[in-house]
This record gives structure tokens, sequence and C-alpha cells, in this order.
């Protein structure tokens, strides 16, 4: 069996001493820190992704999004993860109160060194980037919005509850992104989930060293670019979750240039927790795919390769984290 081992050198060091005027060789360390990365199986996160659209949209206040938010909560438990249930009732733009779930799976609880993984499980509830305007009101199925995200970390939660990592990992799937105001100008109408959580994190004085959050990752020939908010408050990240990509040969999805300042989950959880986190996103110059919040965003657009690279590269910065 192959297996990946990502290797950080440890710089050899020549200590020499003087004994009675003749000199010594004291030391010569030369010490390479293995660390193994398990692999991801883009099978298992295709079938994660699967399993959430058979369910139909996600659209808070319905029952398919109450069935999913079981069926996510179940599988979180399974891998081994300590579960924790948010719920918050929370005003949408228009006035309706969505009953609201953020589910947060925690691994090796104890540590204090803790990465923060995320991405949002709702579907939005209109289509109002469809070419046939009768759809407008329909709501997305949301594969790529949302499911997608949540199938990578659904894998990645797997492997992590068969091999921990040395860090502290925590996997939040917040609820209610995507019930943002479709007329626009509305910034804090997206987002509501994560508003909260940030505001009310899962435990006291929660902290972690930076999160990364996963939006629309999943569609064929997707674009990941440094995002601005994501440059602005945690461009260290940014460069090594790049930078690995590339060492991967992943540089074809993770574009090494910056564009596109997009208001998403991350945003609140770095104004308002505080803990520097980056959004990789599917944009480019022609913004959004062409299936975002339109009737098309179903698995059809999902493509196994893509998850791989997006899998591993976060596999990797994690288990090499201390
Ligand atoms: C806005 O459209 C303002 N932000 C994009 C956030 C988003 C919606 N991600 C997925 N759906
Ligand atoms: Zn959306």
């Amino acid at each position: 069996m192959e297996k990946l081992l990502s290797v950080a050198f440890v710089l050899s060091t020549l200590l020499i001493s003087c004994n009675g005027g003749k000199s010594e060789v004291q030391k010569v360390v030369s010490e390479k820190v293995a660390v193994e990365v398990p692999k991801f199986n883009a099978d298992s996160a295709f079938q994660y992704i699967q399993n959430q659209a058979n369910f139909g949209p996600r659209v808070p206040n319905t029952v398919e999004h109450d069935d999913c938010a079981v069926y996510l909560q179940n599988e979180l438990t399974r891998f081994g993860a300590e579960v924790t249930v948010q719920n918050a009732n929370l005003r949408a733009f228009d006035g309706t109160i969505l009953k609201s779930k953020n589910i947060i799976g925690s691994f090796n609880v104890e540590a204090k060194s803790r990465v923060l993984l995320m991405s949002h499980w709702d579907s939005r509830p209109y289509s109002d980037h469809d070419a046939d305007e009768a759809n407008y009101n329909k709501p997305i199925l949301g594969v790529d919005d949302g499911a997608s995200g949540v199938g990578v970390l659904l894998e990645m939660a797997r492997l992590f509850g068969q091999q921990n990592p040395t860090v502290g990992v925590d996997i939040v799937f917040f609820d209610s992104e995507d019930y943002g105001n479709p007329r626009g100008g509305d910034s804090d109408s997206w987002c509501l989930g994560s508003q909260y959580w940030s505001a009310n994190p899962h435990t006291i004085n929660y902290r972690a060293k930076y999160g990364i959050l996963l939006d629309m990752v999943g569609a064929k020939d997707a674009t990941f670019h440094k995002e601005v908010y994501s440059m602005m408050y945690a461009k260290g990240v940014v460069e090594k979750i790049w930078q690995k990509a590339a060492e991967l040969g992943y540089s074809n999805y993770f574009i090494p240039q910056m564009l596109g300042q997009i208001t998403d989950d991350h945003v609140p959880v770095n104004e308002i927790l505080g803990v520097p986190s980056v959004d990789i996103i599917n944009f480019s110059e022609n913004g959004f795919p062409s299936h975002w919040h339109t009737q098309n965003d179903d698995m059809q657009n999902i493509e196994k390769k893509t998850l791989q690279a997006v899998g591993e590269t976060l596999l990797n910065v994690v288990y090499e984290e201390k």
C-alpha cells in the first residue's frame, strides 16, 4: 500500500565545542519529522453529497431541512465527533423567523491548538439567477452551493475519527447562510447562522488558530482565487493553503491570484469572533459558476477530481498543523 508521507524537514545543526584546545564535533542533528496523512476518498465525499441532495432542497422551516439536520448529526456522531447542535431562531430580511441549527462536530476536544473547518448546509429558497424567471420562487437543490463543502468535510471527519490529527479540529456546518435578500444591497441578510455562532460560539472562550470555509467546492473546473477578505484577515493561512495545493499539483484549481471580495460565512468569523479565516470558493473573472442560484445546481456539476483536490489539500494542511 502506498502511503502518503508529508515530510517536514528540521534544519541540520552542527554544534562544535572546544575542549582543552581540541575541537570536537559534538552533535549532528538531521531529523525528518514525517507526518502520515490519510487518503481522501472522493467516492466517499461524492456519496455524502448525494445523500444530502436526496433530501431535496434544505430550506429552513421545511421537513427536508429537519431531516437533513438529523443526518448530519448522525454522520458526525458515527465518525466519533463530539456533536453539538446549536438551535437559534434567526430573523430573515423579510421578517421570517428561521428555525436554524448550526451543527458542530469536535475532534480531540482537549487540544488547546485547534483548527476550524466550516461550510453552510442550508439551501437557498430562491432561484433568482435562473434563466427562466418562472423559477424565481423555487428553492435550489444546493448541491454545489451547500452540499459539496459539507460532503468534503464529512469525508475529512471520517478520517479524523480513524486517525486523530495533532491539533484539535472543530467542524461547523452553518445554517441559514443562503437566505440573503434577492434584491441585493443587504449584505447582513446573508450568513445568519455564522453571525449567530460567531457571537455565541458553542463553547465559552472558543479559540482556534485559524478557520477554513468551503463554499462551492464540487464543480468541474472550479477555480479558487485568493479572496479579498481572506487576504485582509488571514493572509498567512491563504498562502499556506495555496502553497500546499501547488506542492500537490493542484494549482489549476487553487489559482495563485487575488480575485473577488465575497460576503460569506468567514466574514463574521473574522469580524465578530476574531478567528482569522479564509474562504475557498469557486469564483472567477466571470463571477460565480453558471449554475449558481439556479435550478441547475444539481449532481450533474459535481466532479470527483475537484473534491479530491480540495480534500487532499486540506488534509495535508490539517495533519501538518501543531
Ligand atoms: C453574496 O452573494 C452576497 N455572497 C455569496 C455568498 C454565498 C451565497 N455563497 C453561496 N451562496
Ligand atoms: Zn448560495
